[in-house]
């Protein structure tokens, strides 16, 4: 199940334990970390341990995956106390933002909601 990873990849690198990240949970499937750049006071980052480059190619590659990241972030807003307050992010293609091409959800947490914001 875990050895679909990609040896340049960045979050394989933080799943596999070879570079440091801060760790806030994490399930058979799955992991969470804090994201090096927040952009709110949370700001958790959800990832698969399988590698595969966007949510989309997660989602045809495995459904059981995908449920796990989506089930690890709502644990991870309960842990962090936001159990009712927080987005879920997930940017696909450079041109939307996408800067790590391995999975990830961003969980956001900690800033008031905007009406008309995206
Ligand atoms: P995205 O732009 O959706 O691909 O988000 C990638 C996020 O990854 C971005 O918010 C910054 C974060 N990030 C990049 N490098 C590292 C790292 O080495 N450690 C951690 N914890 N986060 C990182």
């Amino acid at each position: 199940m875990t050895s679909q990873t990609s040896s340049d990849c960045l979050f394989c690198k933080i799943v596999a334990g070879e570079i440091p990240g801060d760790r806030v949970a994490e399930s058979e499937r799955s992991i969470a970390f804090r994201d090096i750049k927040p952009a709110a006071p949370v700001h958790v980052l959800v990832v698969p341990r399988r590698h595969e480059p966007t949510v989309g190619a997660l989602a045809a590659a495995s459904d059981v995956d995908l449920a796990d990241v989506f089930r690890l972030a709502a644990q991870v807003a309960d842990q962090e106390g936001v159990p009712d307050a927080y987005r879920m992010i997930v940017n696909t293609g450079s041109a939307a933002g996408q800067t790590v091409f391995h999975a990830h959800v961003h969980v956001l947490a900690g800033v008031a909601f905007t009406e008309g914001r995206m």
